[in-house]
């Protein structure tokens, strides 16, 4: 019998890119309900020919469903998340909540699928499985096959993410600002408040440090989840791994930069190859015409596309390896793009970006 989904925070950017995915992607479901908050209840959505109405999220919504979505924040997924796998639910959760609980799988399809295949859906038995975060899934797309090849010894990253990754308002703000700065008129400031101090401080023709808070060590929470993560999902505990990132005024696409120092030599064309060859990486590489992937290129497409890729001439020795790498992917909410936390069996989409210097994220679990 194919799956009884429900898609818990369906009003969301997220939330309705996984509908485009399920659909897109053919995914078998015998019955779909969409879950929001009491202040979307009614709204109605035609998918797949079919009208649904939105019905609130309570306690009693996942019986008899056998993949819940989750992107409706973390306080969401922290309440509803274990009511849902106790109803024998497996809970796909887009949020950072149950990332770094060690009970609960963190899982990029492409890299780890591993990490979760003691869950059986429609087993009855519930369980919950963790979708990485955008920066994170961008970065070990590509860089887990040459970590297999060449241990990574430590990692290097800076991103460059866009609006969509803090979802459908911010997005609506850059292009409003952007329209209010060319028309010469006041620009609306609603969403990185903590950025913009002044109109310098602008998101429309500006970057600033990702608007995550930033902790004690210097560090904001974005960085920290991506070296968090990435020893998590590569289970080494030792990875080396530093990050900064940044907000810039691209609509749907990450960036990100990373700089990889291998244990063992990997020259530039196995690289290449082994990138060529890996799960949802298309090597777009052109240095004659100087065509590397560009966010607007790739928008909406189902693969991984990784450009710029040589040898850090910085480095002793043969280990040196700068990956610049992109990503394009199904435009969802922002995050990281495509890599869409996925796993095969499941879909999950998460926040697509493309990624200036990263891998592709392709982030969808949904097989199809
Ligand atoms: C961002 N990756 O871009 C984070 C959350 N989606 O803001």
């Amino acid at each position: 019998d194919a799956p009884s989904l429900a898609v818990v925070g369906v009003t969301g950017a997220v939330g309705q890119e996984f509908l485009s995915v399920l659909s897109d992607r053919n995914f078998p479901y015998r019955s779909i309900k969409m879950l929001a908050s009491k202040r979307s209840a009614g709204k109605k959505y035609t998918f797949e020919d079919n009208e649904y109405v939105v019905e609130e999220l309570t306690a009693d919504s996942f019986k008899d469903v056998d993949i819940a979505l989750f992107s409706a924040g973390g306080s969401i997924s922290k309440e509803f998340g274990p009511i849902a796998t106790n109803c024998g639910s497996v809970v796909v959760d887009n949020s950072s909540a149950f990332r770094m609980d060690d009970s609960v799988p963190l899982v990029i399809p492409e890299v780890n699928p591993d990490a979760m295949s003691h869950i059986r859906i429609g087993s009855g038995k519930g369980a919950l499985i963790a979708n990485p975060n955008c920066s994170t899934i961008i970065c070990l797309m590509a860089a887990t096959p040459l970590h297999r090849r060449a241990k990574v010894l430590r990692m290097v990253v800076s991103t460059y993410q866009a609006a969509s990754g803090a979802g459908a308002a911010a997005m609506e703000e850059l292009e409003l600002q952007t329209r209010e700065v060319l028309e010469g008129k006041r620009p609306t400031c609603k969403i990185f408040k903590q950025q913009v101090l002044s109109v310098l401080l602008l998101y429309a023709f500006n970057l600033f440090s990702h608007n995550a808070p930033v902790l004690p060590n210097g560090y904001n929470e974005e960085e920290m989840k991506l070296v968090k993560e990435t020893r998590k999902i590569w289970n080494d505990k030792d990875i080396k791994v530093t990050a900064t990132c940044i907000r810039v005024p691209v609509m749907r696409a990450h960036a990100e930069s990373v700089n990889l120092q291998f244990a063992s030599p990997l020259d530039e064309d196995e690289a290449r190859e082994i990138l060529k060859k890996a799960p949802g990486v298309v090597v777009i590489d052109d240095r004659a015409s100087n065509h590397f992937p560009t966010p607007l290129e790739v928008s909406n497409k189902d693969d991984v596309a990784v450009g710029r890729i040589r040898r850090d001439e910085s480095q002793d020795g043969n280990y040196g390896f700068i990956g610049y790498l992109c990503l394009w992917g199904p435009n969802t909410q922002g995050g990281c793009s495509k890599c869409c936390p996925d796993c095969r069996d499941v879909a999950v989409i998460q926040d697509i970006s493309f990624c200036q210097v990263n891998l592709r994220w392709k982030n969808v679990w949904l097989e199809g």
